[in-house]
């Protein structure tokens, strides 16, 4: 059977979880459209990240390819559109490192397009009630050098294999009772985890449909 491999990372930057990886991970073994799928978990770190995904580039061999991130500051589903050839992190690295304005393939195009159609799984999103919208950068730490170092070895093979980069929003943060009010205090906005599997599911499966216009 086809497979699409989904990558979430593992948490960084101090959190407990990362809603990438807790919303991937659900989706293993799943199929859509044919396809089943195959979630991996990436390290919050430059080098290994990027390593890591080649080698099951190889060894899944999938048909597609979306990597999803958590972005801190976002409400919305958003998948990404253009992956650009920079690191430079303003916080270290699982791994302590913190490059600053370094090439993610040094003498590589200055971007690569997603080949996701972005549009579409926006518009998807948005008829099944879950807010998104493209974003135009997915930053310059670690996501966005997995999401060029991806796009880079699809375009090496002729870009057959479409592929692509999605950053979630945080999972809401746990309500807690307000002291003396008995009341519940809601944390700031986050994305419930079934509308996250919801949403790479919907996004995986307009990303299969052929043949699409974007
Ligand atoms: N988000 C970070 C890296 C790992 C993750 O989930 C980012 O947006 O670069």
């Amino acid at each position: 059977m086809k497979t699409v491999l989904l990558t979430g990372f593992e948490p960084f930057g101090g959190g407990k979880v990362n809603s990438s990886w807790e919303a991937v991970r659900r989706l293993n073994g799943r199929v859509i459209r044919g396809h089943r799928i195959v979630a991996r978990r990436l390290a919050t770190v430059y080098d290994q990240s990027l390593a890591t995904l080649r080698r099951h580039l190889t060894t899944v061999k999938p048909a597609l390819v979306i990597c999803v991130g958590q972005a801190a500051g976002r409400a919305e589903v958003t998948p990404e559109r253009v992956a650009i050839n920079v690191d430079d992190s303003r916080i270290p690295d699982n791994a302590g490192r913190k490059p600053v304005d370094g090439p993610v393939v040094p003498g590589g195009p200055v971007a690569y397009w997603s080949t996701l159609p972005v549009k579409a799984i926006v518009r998807a999103l948005r008829r099944c009630g879950i807010s998104a919208s493209v974003s135009p950068t997915a930053g310059t730490f670690v996501c966005n050098h997995v999401f060029y170092g991806l796009m880079h070895e699809l375009a090496k093979n002729g870009n057959q294999v479409r592929g692509g980069f999605i950053h979630v929003p945080l999972l809401p943060a746990p309500t807690t009772p307000r002291r003396g009010s008995g009341r519940a205090k809601s944390g700031p906005s986050g994305l419930p985890l079934e509308m996250m599997v919801e949403a790479l599911k919907v996004a995986v499966r307009e990303s299969l449909r052929p043949p699409w216009h974007d």
